[in-house]
């Protein structure tokens, strides 16, 4: 969807937008319920990248040692646990810059999908960037997603991250569709950003083609330590309004209410569930910052009379559709010359 469009959505006077969100998300996801999903750093700290936002950044004093890849056992583990608490997705996250084939740590990550895929859950990765070889590597392993998220417009990226670009970012998500792996791609609110730059970022996460099978939204959570500590809570209605806009941009994506629960009331959540959030990290850690409790969840979702999501480990990436651009990076570069051939 493009930015005009985007931004005549987004200045709708909130009811109206709430309204037309809550129609499309009845419309594509009729039984109205809340996927599950469970994150597990399995690298945690002393990453190389300068991420503003992010606690496992070696360039910030966050107080996030270190460690070594989790070896297998303890994830499988983990990854029980989570399905014996009704999560249905089970998403690893590496605090690397990307992962190369041949290496120990690539072969350590793909032995762990297969056994993690043997759960009956749907498996999501979160490693960096990947080339064509690694992508098709972990789909063949049983990844089901890719998450890689975009996190602001490109114009405001530079701003956040400088050791890596956005067309870094999008390669990375071209070669995760090639691999026939869905995309799950989102962003964070509360960088610093403008609405248009929330919306830009919408605007490029809307026009892949296929579009992306997850959209996280993120809220900053301010990590000690980094350039990003102190921030203020973003305002609840901008929450709402984002999660409406996406549900209406990517109708038929999970959007997933991602970090950030912590500082939004029951209240919040509960008007982004009924603005189109359809999926939430469960349990009380996230990779390194805090999560609601489960029992906290529990609930909330209880409260509010909502089921929650069967998996769907099986799942094949959404097709490329009609006559968009194909690939992420042809898309965001339509005004100029992206050098990939497309022009
Ligand atoms: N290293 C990989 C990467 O950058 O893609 C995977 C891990 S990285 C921590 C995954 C995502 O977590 C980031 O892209 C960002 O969207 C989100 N994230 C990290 N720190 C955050 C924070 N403090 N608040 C909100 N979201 C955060
Ligand atoms: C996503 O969009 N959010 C998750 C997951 N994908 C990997 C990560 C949130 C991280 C929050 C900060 C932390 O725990 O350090
Ligand atoms: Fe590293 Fe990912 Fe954190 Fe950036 S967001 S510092 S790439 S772990």
């Amino acid at each position: 969807m493009l930015f005009a469009e985007l931004k005549r959505l987004h200045s709708l006077p909130f009811f109206d937008l709430i309204q037309q969100a809550r129609a499309v998300h009845q419309a594509n996801w009729p039984e109205g319920e809340i996927q599950l999903c469970t994150l597990l750093s399995i690298k945690t700290g002393g990453c190389s990248e300068d991420c503003s936002y992010c606690a496992q950044s070696a360039r910030y004093k966050s107080g996030v040692e270190s460690e070594r890849l989790m070896g297998k056992d303890q994830i499988m583990v983990r990854a029980q646990a989570a399905r014996d608490t009704g999560s249905t997705r089970f998403c690893m996250g590496a605090a690397w810059r990307g992962v190369r084939g041949g290496t120990q740590r690539f072969e350590q990550v793909l032995d762990i999908v297969r056994d993690v895929s043997s759960l009956g859950m749907e498996v999501c990765v979160t490693l960096g960037e990947l080339g064509p070889d690694e992508a098709k590597a972990l789909k063949e392993a049983g990844v089901t997603a890719y998450n890689h998220n975009l996190d602001t417009s490109p114009e405001h990226y530079p701003n956040i991250v400088t050791t890596h670009t956005y067309e870094d970012r999008l390669r990375t998500i071209r070669n995760v569709q090639d691999a026939g792996m869905s995309v799950c791609c989102g962003g964070i609110l509360g960088l610093g950003e403008t609405n248009d730059d929330r919306l830009k970022m919408l605007e490029v996460i809307s026009e892949f083609n296929p579009q992306p099978e997850s959209v996280p939204i993120n809220s900053l959570m301010p990590m000690p330590g980094t350039p990003m500590a102190g921030k203020d809570p973003v305002d609840a209605f901008d929450v709402v309004r984002m999660i409406a806009v996406t549900r209406i941009a990517v109708p038929k994506a999970k959007v997933r209410l991602s970090a950030g629960r912590t500082r939004m009331s029951d209240e919040t959540q509960a008007l982004c569930f009924f603005a189109g959030a359809n999926s939430i990290f469960y349990g009380d850690k996230l990779l390194t910052a805090k999560n609601p409790a489960v029992e906290k969840d529990r609930e909330l979702l209880s409260k509010l009379g909502l089921g929650t999501q069967q998996p769907n480990p099986a799942m094949s990436a959404p097709g490329v559709e009609g006559d968009r651009p194909l690939s992420p990076a042809c898309a965001v570069e339509e005004e100029a010359d992206c050098g990939c051939g497309c022009a």
